[in-house]
């Protein structure tokens, strides 16, 4: 079995750092239920990642004009084979193409070889969009000021549109249709550092209900256009918890990155086996 992963996210949204941690736990953890069959050729590209996790520090950012794959093999204990191909890029690259509209030659045959899209969303950092019943009504006044705000910054994409945008051009691309659902690709979006997400939001357990409280609009987009059985929402925290550029994690330190980062099932439970995503991103 072949899966081409088109791994989507804006800058920030913590691509590199789940890329180390599935590596990590792929190589080092005896119970994932995912394991490689050799080590990859290009491994090297997440070496200082590695290196600054297992330090207790944060990775760096992907240099801009970066994107390279890993190709590669897993099995699990059933004896299923996978074949990998997973980027790494940085996230610029990816809102580029939305705001200019414009696909470069290996954007387009990237998107036309792949077989699973792999979303990712730092949800905590999506910004609620405030109407008249979570904000009430303005004071006078306010609406001009904040209209005039409004002319005055240049004008940016709000994240709703982005996402929608973004699967829109990407599926025209992929020569896919709306119109025959069941040939869209698997798509799996992963809230990301759903570690603070759940510290600002306690009561809220399933990924989805996340997505829908902050992107409504891009949550009803998908419902009504990706058959269930291709689509899984689920939360991730790669890394467990905010490591910082300089003071090392005496926890990571201590007891290794691999101990660290879980996801969130579609019914808001949790798993420290990053491995098991594979399975989602297969399916379908
Ligand atoms: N709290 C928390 N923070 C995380 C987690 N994963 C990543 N981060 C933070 O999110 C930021 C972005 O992570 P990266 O993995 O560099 O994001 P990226 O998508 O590769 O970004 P670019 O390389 O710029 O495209 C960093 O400050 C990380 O420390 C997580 O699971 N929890
Ligand atoms: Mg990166």
């Amino acid at each position: 079995m072949e899966e081409n992963i088109l791994v989507l996210g804006d800058k920030d949204t913590g691509k590199t750092h789940f890329a180390v941690q599935l590596f990590g736990r792929l190589f080092k953890s005896p119970k994932a239920s995912w394991k490689p069959k050799s080590t990859p050729e290009n491994l090297e590209i997440f070496k200082a990642g590695f290196e600054r996790l297992s330090k207790g520090l944060e990775i760096e950012h992907t240099p801009s004009a970066f994107h390279q794959d890993i190709a590669f093999c897993v099995v699990n204990g059933q004896g299923t084979e996978i074949n990998f191909t997973y980027p790494d890029y940085a996230g610029e690259q990816l809102r580029n193409l939305v705001t200019e509209r414009r696909l470069n030659d290996a954007w387009q045959q990237r998107v036309t070889q792949s077989t699973s899209w792999l979303l990712l969303i730092k949800i905590n950092n999506i910004k609620e969009i405030e109407d008249i019943i979570t904000r009430g009504m303005p004071e006078y006044g306010e609406i001009s000021k904040i209209r005039a705000k409004e002319n005055q910054d240049s004008f940016q994409i709000g994240d709703q549109a982005f996402y929608t945008e973004l699967l829109q051009m990407l599926v025209r691309v992929k020569e896919a249709s709306f119109l025959s659902p069941n040939y869209l690709p698997q798509l799996t979006i992963m809230l990301s550092c759903w570690d603070e997400y759940k510290a600002a939001n306690p009561e809220m357990q399933e990924p989805d209900k996340a997505l829908m409280q902050k992107l409504p609009m891009f949550h009803t987009f998908l419902h009504a256009n990706w058959p269930n059985k291709n689509l899984t929402i689920i939360g991730l925290s790669s890394t467990g918890k905010k490591l910082d550029e300089k003071i090392p994690d005496e926890d990571y330190l201590d007891y290794g990155p691999e101990k660290f980062g879980y996801w969130v099932n579609e019914n808001g439970l949790e798993d420290t086996d990053l491995t098991g995503i594979i399975s989602l991103i297969h399916h379908g």
